[in-house]
């Protein structure tokens, strides 16, 4: 992140009060995380701030919920004085009702992110796409400010954004300065064990179960083993007691599969079905096939939505994208 994003980001919080959070909907542990941490810091430094989230959270997050975090209803937005939008690349994906998303953006919007291709809609934008995690920016950022207090329970927050964007410091986006704040934060008393438990260690039986059974029974290889996808259906949700919100790193176990290059998960949604698209190689960044869709995300991991009727045609509408990414062209696994 450049000194001066970093430097103004700090400024501006420094110098100003009465903030709404906001995130993306179907938030993940960088959305939470960074919430949770720039909420409990201002808090915690006598400003007045509240934070929205529209749903409940996914489980691994359920003990890490500071106090007085707004779940479900959302607040009149005009009592704000500054709403802060954080992790969000688009204005369609924020976490509100579909009918406040367009007057949030008519109201004093700050937005920071570290998606390459936000689409800067804040009355200020503060985008670093360098930084592994919107939860990093915020952190440097006040940290440098030096005159705001960062709590062990903010610290904790925040690691669990830099800890799930960068997959416990095993994807690419992972830089000295990433690690440097991780350092930091633990230096400020984060709980680092605890989130490692949280995140990665506290698995539910029924949901390995049902991991074991999309690999066993759903998934498919094509380009030599290049490719790995699976279709995570309603039904094998059902099957298993398993909440969709509770899939985030779902994707990692095809990723983890050696000459595995492309990992995708289908998932159904509405006319359609949504991708999940993941990279280990920056000769094949995912974010392009994703775009060509209508999607986006970051290089290497990126999101999209295909409308098709069945899941045979998405499939195949994605593979064809994947095979030419890759090189290859006759996949014949369907
Ligand atoms: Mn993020």
């Amino acid at each position: 992140m450049t000194k001066n994003i970093s430097d103004e980001l700090g400024g501006f919080i420094r110098g100003n009060d009465n903030f709404l959070l906001l995130t993306h909907e179907k938030p993940d542990g960088d959305a939470i995380g960074s919430i949770f941490g720039l909420f409990k810091i201002l808090r915690d430094n006598g400003k007045k701030a509240d934070a929205f989230l529209p749903e409940k959270l996914p489980a691994r997050y359920a003990s890490f919920v500071p106090e007085d975090v707004i779940i479900g209803k959302m607040p009149e937005l005009e009592k704000y004085s500054w709403i802060i939008c954080l992790d969000t690349s688009t204005p369609d994906r924020i976490g509100v009702d579909k009918d406040q998303r367009a007057k949030i953006l008519s109201l004093q919007l700050v937005n920071v992110d570290h998606h390459p291709d936000n689409k800067l809609f804040g009355k200020k934008n503060f985008i670093s796409p360098e930084s592994a995690a919107t939860a990093e920016i915020i952190f440097k950022a006040l940290k440098d400010s030096g005159s705001l207090r960062i709590s062990q329970e903010a610290a904790t927050c925040l690691l669990i954004g830099i800890i799930m964007d960068t997959g416990g410091f095993r994807f690419d986006n992972t830089k000295a300065l990433t690690l440097k704040a991780a350092s930091e934060l633990l230096v400020a008393g984060a709980d680092y064990p605890r989130v490692i438990n949280a995140m990665f260690f506290s698995q539910p039986l029924n949901f390995v179960k049902m991991e074991a059974e999309l690999v066993s029974k759903h998934m498919k290889t094509a380009f030599s083993g290049k490719y790995a996808w699976a279709y995570l259906s309603d039904e094998l949700l059902t099957e298993h007691g398993i909440e969709k919100k509770d899939t985030e790193t779902l994707i990692d176990l095809l990723r983890q599969i050696q000459g595995v290059e492309i990992a995708a998960v289908f998932y159904r949604k509405d006319d359609g079905f949504k991708i999940s698209l993941r990279s280990k190689n920056k000769k094949y960044p995912v974010a392009k096939i994703a775009r060509t869709l209508g999607g986006g995300g970051h290089e290497l991991a990126a999101g999209a939505f295909i409308k098709a009727a069945e899941i045979s045609e998405a499939e195949k509408i994605l593979q064809d994208r994947v095979g030419e990414m890759l090189g290859e062209k006759d996949g014949n696994p369907l």
